[in-house]
């Protein structure tokens, strides 16, 4: 066999397993229903914040595609032009200080990244602004390994309790649901009990860490009934995984039968790990729990 014979068998092989490649990938992804939402787990209508925030992510991707696309392109020319000839032997020619290109290289990652910002910063400030006076504020206290619902307008509470904590998969029927009425504007304030959580509702596309002693919020409307999942997504601990809840979006009707169901009163931070209003000794057990944080 001639070593052209070999090259090109070589080339066919390495062929068949790229295409096999692509092949697989294509397929398994194919599978997943989330890439069909393009990769995101909402619809653009979930909440008032949710198009925007798909718009800036597939944007975003479009944009770095592109400039994927004209990297990867440049490299490959310059690697097939300036590649090494047959009849040349010794270093290329070696050269430095090109202005024009020095110039292009500055500029060009520049601009770019001020595009990135201008567009995140905007869209941002949308997302964040709080609104004067939301039609729902739920005051959020997150818990080794649970979640307090305090309905702060309505005066009345949901406490979180976790049915197992045995490493098992978690039940959705014992988690703490959280209501929210359809079309209303609502704050969350979100507080932590004990070490750093973070509120995560996937489909909102939103999320925010819970710090002990620290105020923070998410103001949003959620435009779709439905049930969707609620997650802690800041490690806090062994039952980090279970420190699941529910978000049911509602009718106004059913909202309102909902909280009938509810304690009156809110569960505020009298029942925090260190509690705040407390002064004086901490309460019994208070010092060794944080010891074995
Ligand atoms: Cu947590």
């Amino acid at each position: 066999m001639s070593s052209q014979d070999r090259t090109g068998s070589r080339r066919a092989k390495i062929f068949k397993v790229s295409s096999l490649v692509v092949m697989a990938a294509l397929f398994l992804s194919g599978c997943s229903s989330e890439v069909q939402k393009g990769w995101l787990p909402a619809e653009r209508d979930n909440t008032s914040n949710t198009g925007r925030i798909i718009d800036l992510w597939v944007n975003s991707w479009i944009a770095a595609l592109i400039v994927g696309v004209i990297t990867w392109g440049l490299i490959i020319w310059c690697i097939v032009a300036y590649r090494r000839r047959r009849n040349e032997t010794g270093y290329p020619r070696q050269i430095s200080y090109n202005l024009p290109l020095e110039v292009f290289y500055l500029t060009i990652p520049l601009f770019m990244v001020l595009v990135f910002f201008y567009f995140t910063d905007r869209d941002q400030q949308a997302i964040d602004a709080r609104v004067e006076d939301p039609d729902v504020i739920i005051d959020v206290r997150g818990k080794q390994w649970s979640w307090d619902f305090n309905y702060v307008l309505e005066n009345k509470y949901d406490a979180g309790v976790q049915a197992q904590l045995n490493g098992e998969p978690g039940v959705p029927e014992t988690l703490p649901t959280l209501y929210l009425p359809v079309n209303q504007t609502v704050e969350f304030r979100l507080n932590s009990r004990d070490v750093i959580h973070s509120f995560w509702v996937p489909a909102f596309l939103q999320k925010r860490d819970m710090i002990p002693e620290r105020e923070n919020y998410i103001t949003l409307t959620p435009t779709r009934e439905g049930v969707f999942e609620g997650k802690c997504a800041e490690l806090c601990g062994e039952y980090h995984s279970e420190m699941l809840f529910n978000v049911a979006v509602v009718s106004e009707e059913e909202y309102e039968a909902h909280l009938e169901t509810l304690e009156d009163g809110q569960l505020g931070e009298e029942y925090d790990r260190n509690p705040q209003t407390v002064t004086g000794e901490s309460p019994s057990g208070a010092d060794e729990q944080i010891g074995q944080d």
